[in-house]
């Protein structure tokens, strides 16, 4: 009996495998990295233990420390969640070892499909369908040449070595295939130290479908359906659902019986996935097999009603599988998504920061948010950048579909950039609504899903506006004598004459006069009404650290007042003329033509928005021309001060 459990990970997974440790009546040992004494999986847990440095290989990766961790607190079993040691032989064996149970499969089954090549050709004596293709010794042009042309072309040379992606060349022709396998040897070589290479019909637009298996101790083993992983970005999974969209009951019955097969066939225990790729024709090959529980596990959990991870842990302590094939539900459909902390305008760069404001959406039937974050808490560099993971299940998939576009509607997340309107692009694009779905389809409607910044329409900056002056303390300062104004007024009791520029990401606006009748903002439920023309609109609109945050088409937008005098004080650095940074006034004049002057040497003193300016020399040299004097009205851009270099 497993009565104390280490989680040997942190983030969502390890807070996802201590709630059911904890309905089990299991006490939960968290342990963490020095950046993480504060985790959630920290603070959810019933004993913590500090493992060490930041970075993995300082602390979630030191399988002592964790063994000594575990003997500390008396834990009888380790669960190591994916990622970090959950594919680790020599973990599972050290666990074995030393008398404690590893949530997982045994070292050897880990080992099994730890090298791919010995992996296909375990499960090709198996019985499971591969890719026709050549992963034998010989490394020979020539062995490949005969290979390709019993296989056809195109085909596909994969490092032996390689996983993920990585390594991979598509040969059209015979005359490419000498040129490509020595380029993609030399690839093999520097990148893991190994050249060879196998060959494989190259399938086209294929899907990733995996199958979930279970296994026990007894000799039983199941499947629990599968799951379409297709939508990916770099071989990342971003979308997951379960069951596959038109996968028809006997390709699930053949799929899932290939995969119970592979399991049998090294000996697996507990929780694994077999993953294939299933081609337009709906024939299937074996790809690879996870030994761990996967990301994506909670739609399978959705269809079945099941939770996997009782599922190991009764696994684990002896316990039989709790069904058999037979009485495994599959109801409705599920669809997950993954919040990363990425900037997708960046080219997906890791993000990283403070979760200044982190809202998620309100539990709801058919809703699941499976997190390890707070508002507050840090991402750090460290680690994997997924914040969380949104799970919605559904009668039907496009019910599931609509349920996770309203739950992503609902997440607010301020301080770090996130994947969020990518997901919602994802989720409510056409072909993601047909169930249209292949290994390419992020690549396919890139243009779509990664639009360029837009410009907004006028209901955008308007709303902005709006909400700007009704949620912004200061905003009324603005006065009502600079004489360069005098356009129009503020109404709904603002001051009289007033001005605001706004900024949104790259653009920016200003405004003459906004009107705020009919309007008003609640800061509990942080809702802006308008009303116009007998309609009353409801807006989001929060806001963080002196920006303001409105919700508009799908996504959250950050809105900043705009200073205009620094942004042009900066474009105009180097120019060797100095323009007005907006309208103003010119209060002062403090140089003459002819004049040498060092550099940051105040040259004008100009007023705008009630303030005074300064506008400098950007390098020492002489004041050539001045186009202004004291008191005069200028425009912004107009030039005022020419200047020479020094020789
Ligand atoms: C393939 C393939 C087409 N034909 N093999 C990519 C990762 C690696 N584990 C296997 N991969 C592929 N292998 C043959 N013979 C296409 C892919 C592939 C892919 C597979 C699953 C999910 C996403 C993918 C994206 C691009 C390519």
């Amino acid at each position: 009996m497993i009565n104390t459990l280490l989680i040997a990970n942190r983030g969502e997974i390890a807070c996802r495998v201590m709630r059911t440790a904890r309905e089990m009546g299991i006490t939960t040992v968290a342990v963490h990295s020095e950046v993480d004494r504060q985790a959630q999986h920290v603070l959810q847990a019933d004993i913590a233990i500090g493992l060490g440095g930041a970075k993995p290989a300082d602390s979630y990766l030191l399988i002592d420390r964790i063994l000594a961790a575990a003997h500390a607190s008396g834990a009888q079993a380790i669960h190591p969640g994916y990622g970090f040691l959950s594919e680790n032989a020599g973990f599972a064996r050290a666990c074995e070892k030393q008398g404690l149970i590893f949530v997982g499969p045994p070292a050897s089954a880990i080992d099994a499909m730890g090298s791919k090549s010995a992996a296909k050709a375990l499960m090709e004596i198996a019985g499971v369908p591969l890719v026709p293709g050549y992963h034998g010794e010989e490394q020979d042009l020539q062995t490949f040449v005969t290979a390709a042309e019993r296989i056809g072309y195109p085909v596909l040379l994969k490092a032996t070595a390689g996983g993920g992606g990585k390594g991979m060349k598509v040969v059209e022709h015979e005359a490419e295939l000498a040129e490509a396998l020595a380029s993609a040897q030399r690839e093999a070589q520097s990148s893991f130290g190994d050249a060879r290479m196998l060959v494989e019909k190259y399938v086209l637009q294929p899907r990733h479908v995996e199958i979930q298996v279970f296994a026990d101790q007894h000799g039983n083993a199941v499947y629990l359906h599968e799951r379409d992983c297709s939508i990916q970005r770099r071989h990342q999974k971003v979308v997951e659902e379960a069951p596959a969209p038109g996968l028809s009951p006997a390709l699930r019955q053949a799929m899932g019986e290939a995969a119970v097969k592979a399991a049998q066939a090294i000996g697996y225990v507990g929780a694994g996935t077999v993953e294939f790729l299933l081609d337009a024709r709906g024939e299937f090959f074996f790809m690879e097999m996870n030994t761990r529980l996967q990301v994506e596990h909670p739609v399978t959990e959705a269809i079945t009603g099941q939770d996997l991870v009782a599922w190991q842990l009764r696994v684990a302590q002896g316990e039989a599988l709790p069904l058999t094939q037979e009485q495994i539900p599959l109801n409705g459909h599920a669809i997950e998504v993954r919040l990363y902390a990425e900037d997708p305008d960046q080219d997906f760069l890791p993000a990283s920061g403070t979760l200044e404001v982190y809202r998620e959406p309100a539990p709801g039937i058919g809703r699941r948010v499976d997190s390890g974050v707070a508002e507050g808490d840090v991402v750090s560099p460290f680690y994997d950048p997924m914040i969380a993971k949104l799970i919605a299940w559904g009668e039907t998939r496009e019910e599931a579909r609509l349920r996770l576009l309203a739950m992503l509607r609902e997440t607010v997340i301020v301080g770090v950039q996130t994947n969020l309107k990518f997901l919602t692009r994802i989720l409510a694009h056409p072909a993601f609504a047909q169930a249209d779905l292949d290994t390419g389809f992020i690549p396919r409607h890139a243009e779509q899903l990664l639009p360029e910044p837009e410009a907004f329409d006028d209901g955008f900056w308007s709303t902005a506006a709006k909400a700007w002056l009704l949620t912004m303390p200061g905003t009324s300062a603005a006065s009502a004598s600079s004489p360069w104004t005098g356009l129009s007024s503020w109404r709904a009791g603002l001051p009289a004459q007033s001005r605001l520029h706004l900024r949104c990401g790259e653009l920016e606006q200003p405004f003459a006069a906004v009107d705020v009748t009919d309007c008003s903002y609640s800061p509990d439920t942080q809702t802006l009404l308008i009303t116009e023309a007998q309609q009353t609109r409801r807006y989001s609109v929060l806001i963080s650290n002196g920006a303001l945050y409105l919700h508009w088409h799908h996504s959250w937008r950050r809105i900043d007042r705009f200073d205009p005098i620094a942004e042009v004080e900066h474009s105009h650095q180097h120019a060797g003329g100095l323009q007005a940074p907006m309208n103003g006034s010119v209060v002062r004049v403090m140089v003459e033509p002819g004049q040498q002057v060092e550099a940051g040497a105040v040259l004008l003193v100009l007023e705008a928005m009630k303030m005074e300016h300064s506008v400098r020399a950007p390098e020492a040299g002489r004041v050539k021309a001045i186009f202004c004097a004291e008191g005069e009205l200028i425009a912004e851009s107009t030039l005022l001060v020419e200047m020479e270099e020094q020789a």
